[in-house]
């Protein structure tokens, strides 16, 4: 799926803006507009935007609407209709007509508007949204009735807000236009293979490789093809280099940004362009004040300035796959992303098994796949990508994960080359699934969850801990998630939990212990910022593991890893 540009062929209008909006039954039919609703802003979580109680709880379905014109000029043209992100399923109805339904909020719900639906005098656009996330769904998660209210359960640790999270644009692609630009690349530093398939109706098709400066460097012809490029500039950790590979067919243009570099596992070390690379950085979400979990260039520019003032070079999309914007940004910065699908809360923190039927199973293993092969269509071109992450601290341990896991992992290598990651919290000599993965992500919170404020023992046991995976799995593993709630502003001498010295003191002592492991391939820490989560009493207005604060402004850890970080 090509993300929609402007050029001479194509236009894109942005809906983001003021849409209305209210909750709705469950057998809610937009046959005429809504009744009473409320304003409401595109993209936005709307849970961080009204002050009513009942509403900002609402378990079930929103209606968010507003009129749409097609311009005359483009009504030859297709016209699609494409929302970033709404979690977590969104029907689409034109007029009432229904259109089109999608499930899986962190992906892009892209449909085609049909031209005898479009309406010289405007028509009227209702999306309607399922807020609710069941077995059926990633992540998962139950409603049960409390009270004679639903409430929603989930098993994770982030806030299950909703709305329309990503920009909804209307665009046009010509008739017969181009559906695809898939690039493969391959390289020995002094020659590159760009490999390319373009998928398209059309039977003349000229490709253009242009440099980053605009210069053209090499051409070819034929929906697939491969082109050789002498001397080429690799895309390197820390220095970007994009290449334009432009496509044109007599009624159709695209041009996809692409870099060369090649990523392989090889003697236990995560190997970029022939040298080994140490990921530094951290495990992230789409979390801001005001806006919630959509997304913003003015929020997303500002992370990426504090990446690059901490040193990180590379973060996890942890839990979900984020705005593509966040992508381009990783291929402009020279940054690498751990890509991971919302496979979360596959594990209920109890004795209640979670690999069976009625639980997590087939129905959950099918729309773990189908978003694995939409998230790689989506994301396949970025250079910034070198790893898929399928699963989060899923029980690995209970027998039916095995099976699960096994339709997971050749579900995904047979849509990348790249390496997957699973990231685990079980131990080795429970874990039943790690063998399967290229790389074992581990999340780790001794002297937090366990053992709290005693550091003293995190050497000894996080060694062991780390080891024994490395002997029984003999894969490289990476540190993806430590951290401790720190309250900014809060100090204490010595140390204690909660405090930015405790922080600080944490942090040091898991990245000195690690860094005398050579098998550990990259150090993640648990979170870049604050973010809101549902209600608890460990949580106070959401997590504090933030090394940012939410407003984005550094804990004085920031400064530790900064220095930790240099090159
Ligand atoms: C974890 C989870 C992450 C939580 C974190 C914590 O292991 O992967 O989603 O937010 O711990 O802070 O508890």
């Amino acid at each position: 799926m090509l993300y929609p540009i402007t050029n001479q062929w194509r236009t894109v209008i942005k809906l983001d803006g003021l849409w209305q909006m209210n909750i709705v039954s469950d057998d809610y039919q937009p046959v005429s507009p809504i009744e009473s609703p409320i304003l409401m802003a595109v993209p936005a979580s709307y849970q961080d935007l009204v002050v009513d109680q009942d509403i900002r709880n609402h378990v079930g379905l929103l209606c968010y609407e507003r009129m749409i014109q097609i311009p005359e000029s483009l009504k030859k043209d297709e016209i699609h209709l494409r929302i970033g992100a709404a979690p977590h399923e969104t029907n689409v109805y034109i007029d009432g007509v229904w259109i089109g339904k999608h499930q899986g909020g962190f992906l892009p719900h892209d449909l085609i508007i049909s031209s005898k639906l479009i309406k010289n005098q405007g028509n009227r656009l209702s999306i309607v949204i399922d807020n609710r996330v069941t077995f059926e769904t990633l992540p998962i998660g139950e409603v049960v009735m409390n009270h004679g209210k639903r409430e929603q359960l989930t098993y994770f640790d982030f806030a299950n807000e909703s709305g329309i999270h990503r920009s909804v644009m209307l665009y046009s692609v010509p008739q017969h236009g181009i559906d695809d630009i898939i690039i493969n690349t391959e390289h020995d530093f002094k020659t590159a293979k760009i490999q390319y398939d373009v998928l398209t109706p059309s039977r003349n098709v000229k490709v253009s490789i242009l440099s980053q400066e605009g210069v053209m460097v090499a051409e070819g012809s034929g929906k697939q093809g491969s082109i050789t490029l002498l001397e080429p500039h690799l895309w390197e950790l820390g220095h970007s280099y994009l290449y334009r590979f432009l496509v044109e067919t007599e009624q159709d243009a695209y041009e996809e940004l692409f870099g060369i570099r090649s990523i392989e596992i090889k003697n236990g070390q995560l190997v970029m362009n022939g040298k080994p690379i140490y990921l530094k950085g951290f495990g992230m979400h789409e979390d801001h004040l005001t806006i919630g979990k959509a997304h913003s260039t003015a929020h997303a520019l500002r992370d990426f300035n504090l990446l690059s003032w901490i040193h990180a070079n590379s973060f996890r999309t942890s839990h979900y796959p984020y705005d593509e914007e966040m992508y381009r940004l990783a291929d402009l910065y020279g940054m690498v992303i751990i890509n991971e699908v919302p496979a979360v809360g596959l594990n209920f923190w109890s004795s209640r098994p979670v690999f069976q039927e009625g639980t997590v199973d087939h129905r959950t293993l099918a729309i773990h796949q189908k978003q694995l092969t939409e998230l790689v269509k989506r994301d396949k071109n970025h250079p910034s990508v070198i790893m898929y992450s399928v699963a989060n601290e899923a029980n690995t341990h209970e027998s039916g994960a095995l099976s699960y896991f096994t339709e997971v992992f050749q579900h995904i290598r047979s849509l990348t080359s790249l390496p997957i990651m699973i990231v685990e919290w079980v131990g080795a000599e429970q874990n039943k699934v790690a063998q399967l993965a290229d790389v074992i992500g581990l999340n780790r919170y001794i002297g937090w969850y366990t053992d709290l404020e005693n550091l003293s023992i995190v050497p000894e046991k996080l060694k062991k801990d780390l080891v024994a995976y490395h002997q029984r799995f003999g894969k490289p593993i990476m540190l993806t998630e430590f951290g401790a709630d720190t309250i900014a502003g809060l100090h204490t001498l010595p140390a204690q939990v909660f405090s930015e010295e405790f922080q600080q003191e944490f942090i040091k002592t898991y990245v000195e212990t690690i860094s005398e492991l050579p098998f550990i391939i990259g150090e993640h820490v648990w979170n870049f910022a604050d973010f809101m989560t549902k209600p608890g009493l460990t949580r106070v207005n959401g997590n504090k593991k933030g090394v940012f604060t939410r407003d984005r402004q550094p804990k004085m850890v920031a400064h530790y890893l900064r220095d930790h970080w240099k090159l």
